[in-house]
C-alpha cells in the first residue's frame, strides 16, 4: 500500500490521542507499539475483508492447517514488511523522535509452541498468504505460552509466560462464531424414521469454543489470511445452569497452558481434551462456513482440504465423520470417502516416545461418540485389509491395538496423503516407523522437505545482509528466494566478500552487546561464533558440543603456547520441565561456562554463552551472528531440522551429521562448504541390527576422549558432581543411546578443521556465500507450493523454481 511519511505521522499521532487521551511524550514504548498495531490493523483491514470476500465469491478451495502449536513471533515488523510500510513508518517514527526497534522490542512474542513444529506452522502461514493461497490456520489460544526460562545457580527454572496480560493487539474475538464442544457423558444411537441413527447425549460436559482471529499478511499482494485460535469458555448460561467452581476450573484449564514437551508425548487426559477441543471446534466451523454456500456435502472434497500437523489434530478424522453422519445425514461409506479425500497428514518424528497413543479407557470416557466411530474405522480397516495383508500385519497397524488408540495409524488410514519432512525422514517412515502401513498404502507416502520464511529469517532478522544482497541483485530475491543463487557470481569479488564480513561483524556486535548486558560476558567479535540453538534433547546431542568445549579448555590449559582462533560457544535451549536428563545437561553447560569464562588462563580465547529463554525473537538476534551452525543429532533422529536452514541462509557453515535436511543442505551448498561428520543413518541402524555398539570401547581406545569424559566426575568442573556422574553413567554404564562417543572423533576432527579454515577469512566468506546462495531452495514458499500442488490440489501464484 502507498503511504507517505507525513500521512503516517498524522495517523499515528491521532491513534495515540484516541487510545490514550494524551500526547506522545506521555506514552511508553509498549503504548506506542499498541498504537502502531491498531494503525496497521486499520491499514490492513480492507485487505483482510477483501480476501475473505474474494475467497467466498470465487468459491475457491480452502486449506485448513490444524496445528496444536503456532510460533508466529512478533508481528509488527513482519506486517510492516509485507505491507510495504517499513520505510515510511521507520522514517516517520524517527521524525517523531522514536525508534522502530525500540517499539518492536516492546511487543510480546507469543510462545504458543515449543520448537520446530510450531515455528514451521508459522512459516507456512506466512507463505500461504504470500502465495495468495486460501490458507487458514487452526489452533489453540493458550492463556500462557511456553514457560519463560531463567537460570538459578545454573539450573533451569520455569516462570509463567503471561503473554496476554496487556491484551493482544492483533487478535479479533469472534464470539458470534463460537461452537460447543462436548466431552464425557453417555451417548446412544436411536433409529430414526428414515432408518438412520441419531445420537442422544446425556450428562455431557459442554465447553464453549470461542475463536480469536489474527490476520496473516501476505507479501505485497493484498492478501490477508486468517489464523484462528480457540479459547475455552463457559457455555452461554441462557438456561441459568449452575456451574461449580470445580467445573469452571475444568473448562478454564483446557486452553490455559501449552504442554512444554517437544518431540515427546505427555500422555495426559488434559492433552487429549486440548486435542479434541481445537479439532472439533475447527471442523465445526469449517462445515458451518462451507454450508453457507453449498447445499449438501457432495463437493466437500473439491472445496476444502484439512491438514493434520503431526498426530495432535488427528481427531479431525473421526470428528468430520461424526458431523457428516450425525448432522449431514451421510452414510458411513460416503462420509468415509469424503473424509479421506479431505485429510492429509504430516509426520514430524520417528522418535517412539513422540508417537501418540491413548489408553482406550481414557479415550472412551472422554469422547464416547468419537470412540464408537474409531471402533467402526478399526472394524472396516480390519475387514478390508485382513484378506489381503493377513491378520498379523493388520493387528500391528489397526487404529486400536494393545489397549490403545494409535493416533499415527489412525492419521494414515484416514488421509489420502502422508508426508515426511526431509528425504531421509520419509525414507525411514517407509522402511521403519510406518513400514507396515506403507505396504498397505504405498501411494499415500510422499516427501515435503521443510522450508523457512526468508522474509522473517533474512529480510527482517538480517537487514544488513538483505541490503547488501539488494545492492548486487536488486530486490527480486525478496519475493523469489531462489534468485539468491545468483549471488554465486560474486564469490571471486574480494570487495564483496569484505562487505559480507562487515555484515557478519555488525551482527556479531549486536549479539555481543546483548550477551554483555544479559550475562555480563564480554566477547570478541573476531572469535568464531559457534551456535547451537534448539530444544534440549538427548538425541540432539548438545553433549557432543560440550565435549568440544572441554577439549578446547584442556588444550589451552595444557598447551597455552598453541594458539587457535578465539571461540565463543553460544547455546539457546529449553528443556521440558519433566525431562530430568536434559536439565542435567543444562546445568553442565552452565557449570562449564562458569569455569571457562572465569579462568584467567583462558582469557578471551574461549567463552561459553548460554543465553536463557531461547525463542523466535532471540533467534532473530543470534542467527545472523553465527559463523558455525551445530546440527549434530544422531543420524536418523532429527526428522528435518529448520534452524539448520535459517543459519545457512544467514551465512553460517554447518557442522552437521548426515541427518534430516542436513543431507540436503550439504548437497545444495556443496560438501566443500560444510563440515559433515559422523555415523550415517545406515551405520546407526547397522549397530541396532547387530547389537554390537560398545561405547566403552571408544572411551578405552582414545586417551583424549577419556580425558574429556573424566572431567565429568573428577572435580574439574565444580558444581556438577551428581549431574556429571549421571551423564557419565548414561554413556558408559548405559551404553550411550545416541552414539555420542562413536561420533566424537570425527566431530573433533571437523572442529579442528574449522579452527584452521576460519583463519583464511577470504575462503571462509566464500563458503558463507555459497551457503547463502544455496539457501533459496529451502524457502517455505516453495515448500508450501509443493503442498498445494501435490497434496491439497489448490491454485496459487506461480513461483519460479
Ligand atoms: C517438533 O518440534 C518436531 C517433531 C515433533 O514430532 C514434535 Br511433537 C515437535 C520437530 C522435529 O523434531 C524437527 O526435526 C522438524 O524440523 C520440525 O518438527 C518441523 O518438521
Amino acid at each position: 500500500m502507498k503511504l507517505t511519511t507525513a500521512q503516517f505521522k498524522t495517523d499515528f499521532l491521532a491513534e495515540i490521542k484516541t487510545l490514550y487521551a494524551t500526547d506522545l511524550s506521555d506514552t511508553s514504548a509498549f503504548g506506542q507499539f499498541v498504537a502502531l498495531g491498531h494503525l496497521l490493523r486499520r491499514y490492513d483491514g480492507p485487505n483482510w475483508t477483501r480476501t475473505s470476500e474474494r475467497y467466498r465469491q470465487d468459491d475457491v478451495k480452502q486449506v485448513y492447517y490444524f496445528s496444536i502449536e503456532f510460533l508466529p513471533g512478533r508481528l509488527l515488523k513482519s506486517n510492516l514488511l509485507n505491507l510495504g510500510l517499513m520505510q515510511p513508518v521507520r522514517q516517520g517514527l524517527q521524525e517523531l523522535g522514536l525508534d522502530l526497534e525500540n517499539i518492536s522490542a516492546a511487543e510480546p512474542d507469543p510462545g504458543l509452541g515449543n520448537g520446530g513444529l510450531g515455528r514451521l506452522a508459522a512459516c507456512y502461514m506466512d507463505s500461504m498468504a504470500s502465495l495468495g493461497l486460501a490458507g487458514n490456520g487452526n489452533g489453540i489460544r493458550y492463556r500462557y505460552g511456553l514457560f519463560k526460562q531463567v537460570f538459578m545457580n545454573g539450573y533451569q527454572v520455569e516462570l509463567p509466560d503471561d503473554w496476554l496480560r496487556n491484551g493482544d493487539v492483533w487478535e479479533i474475538r469472534r464470539e458470534n462464531k463460537a461452537c460447543l464442544v462436548r466431552f464425557g457423558g453417555n451417548v446412544w444411537m436411536t433409529p430414526q424414521a428414515d432408518g438412520s441413527l441419531k445420537p442422544t447425549y446425556e450428562h455431557t460436559d459442554d465447553v464453549l469454543a470461542v475463536p480469536y482471529d489474527t490476520g496473516m499478511v501476505g507479501d505485497h499482494n493484498g492478501v490477508t489470511n486468517t489464523l484462528r485460535l480457540w479459547s475455552a469458555e463457559l457455555p452461554p448460561s441462557a438456561d441459568q445452569t449452575y456451574y461449580s467452581q470445580a467445573q469452571r476450573d475444568r473448562i478454564d484449564e483446557i486452553t490455559k497452558v501449552l504442554y512444554p514437551d517437544d518431540s515427546n508425548s505427555a500422555g495426559q487426559a488434559l492433552r487429549l481434551r486440548q486435542e479434541y477441543f481445537f479439532s472439533s471446534a475447527g471442523v465445526q466451523s469449517i462445515l458451518r462456513h462451507y454450508s453457507l454456500r453449498h447445499h449438501g456435502v457432495r463437493e466437500l472434497g473439491q472445496k476444502i482440504a484439512i491438514h493434520i500437523n503431526d498426530t495432535h489434530p488427528t481427531l479431525v478424522i473421526p470428528e468430520l465423520m461424526r458431523l457428516l453422519m450425525d448432522d449431514h445425514h451421510c452414510s458411513w461409506d460416503v462420509a468415509w470417502e469424503l473424509t479421506r479425500e479431505v485429510m492429509s497428514y504430516t509426520n514430524h518424528t520417528i522418535m517412539q516416545e513422540a508417537l501418540e497413543t491413548w489408553p482406550i479407557d481414557m479415550f472412551k470416557g472422554l469422547l464416547p461418540r468419537l470412540y464408537q466411530i474409531v471402533v467402526e474405522i478399526d472394524r472396516h480397516y480390519r475387514a478390508d485389509k485382513t484378506p489381503i495383508f493377513g491378520e498379523a500385519l493388520v493387528n500391528r497397524t489397526a487404529p486400536l491395538g494393545n489397549g490403545q488408540v494409535r493416533m499415527a495409524y489412525l492419521a494414515v488410514i484416514g488421509s489420502h496423503s502422508v508426508n515426511g519432512v526431509a528425504p531421509l525422514h520419509t525414507e525411514l517412515l517407509k522402511t521403519d516407523v510406518l513400514r507396515d502401513l506403507y505396504a498397505v498404502y504405498p501411494e499415500r507416502f510422499n516427501n515435503k522437505t521443510n522450508g523457512i520464511a526468508t522474509r522473517r529469517w533474512v529480510q527482517i532478522a538480517n537487514e544488513p545482509l538483505a541490503a547488501l544482497i539488494d545492492q548486487k541483485l536488486g530486490t527480486e530475491w525478496r519475493h523469489e528466494p531462489s534468485q539468491l543463487k545468483l549471488l554465486g557470481a560474486y564469490a571471486t569479488e574480494p570487495a564483496f566478500l569484505k562487505q559480507l564480513t562487515a555484515v557478519k561483524t555488525k551482527n556479531k556486535q549486536a549479539l555481543a552487546k546483548y550477551i554483555q548486558s544479559e550475562l555480563g560476558l564480554t566477547l570478541r567479535t573476531d572469535a568464531i561464533f559457534d551456535v547451537q540453538i534448539k530444544r534440549l534433547h538427548a538425541y540432539k546431542r548438545q553433549l557432543l558440543h560440550v565435549f568440544e568445549i572441554i577439549r578446547e579448555y584442556l588444550a589451552i590449559k595444557e598447551h597455552p603456547a598453541q594458539v587457535e582462533p578465539p571461540r565463543v560457544h553460544i547455546f539457546g535451549a529449553k528443556a521440558a520441565p519433566s525431562y530430568h536428563y536434559a536439565k542435567s545437561i543444562i546445568k553442565l553447560i552452565n557449570a562449564l561456562a562458569d569455569l571457562v569464562n572465569h579462568d584467567p588462563d583462558i582469557g578471551d580465547r574461549l567463552k561459553v554463552a548460554f543465553i536463557p529463554n531461547y525463542g523466535v525473537s532471540l533467534g532473530e538476534l543470534i542467527i545472523p551472528a553465527a559463523d558455525v551452525s551445530e546440527q549434530i543429532s544422531t543420524a536418523s533422529k532429527e526428522a528435518s531440522g529448520t534452524s539448520n536452514m535459517k543459519l545457512m541462509a544467514n551465512g553460517a557453515l554447518s557442522l552437521a551429521t548426515r541427518d534430516g535436511a542436513n543431507i540436503d543442505i550439504i548437497q545444495a551448498a556443496g560438501e566443500a562448504n560444510e563440515y559433515p561428520f559422523g555415523l550415517s543413518a545406515k551405520a546407526v541402524y547397522g549397530y541396532y541390527e547387530r547389537g554390537d555398539y560398545h561405547a566403552a570401547d571408544f572411551y578405552q581406545a582414545d586417551p583424549e576422549l577419556k580425558r574429556v569424559l573424566d572431567t565429568l566426575i573428577d572435580g574439574t568442573i565444580p558444581g556438577v558432581s551428581t549431574e556429571g556422574r549421571e551423564i557419565y553413567d548414561s554413556l558408559l554404564r548405559y551404553n550411550d543411546e545416541f552414539f555420542v562417543l562413536a561420533d566424537y572423533e570425527s566431530y573433533i576432527q571437523q572442529q579442528r578443521q574449522i579452527s584452521h579454515d576460519f583463519q583464511d577469512q577470504r575462503q571462509w566468506q566464500q563458503k558463507a556465500l555459497a551457503n547463502i546462495a544455496a539457501a533459496g531452495v529451502f524457502s517455505a514458499d516453495l515448500a508450501v507450493a509443493r503442498y498445494a500442488d501435490d497434496i491439497w490440489q489448490m491454485p496459487h501464484t506461480p513461483l519460479k523454481a
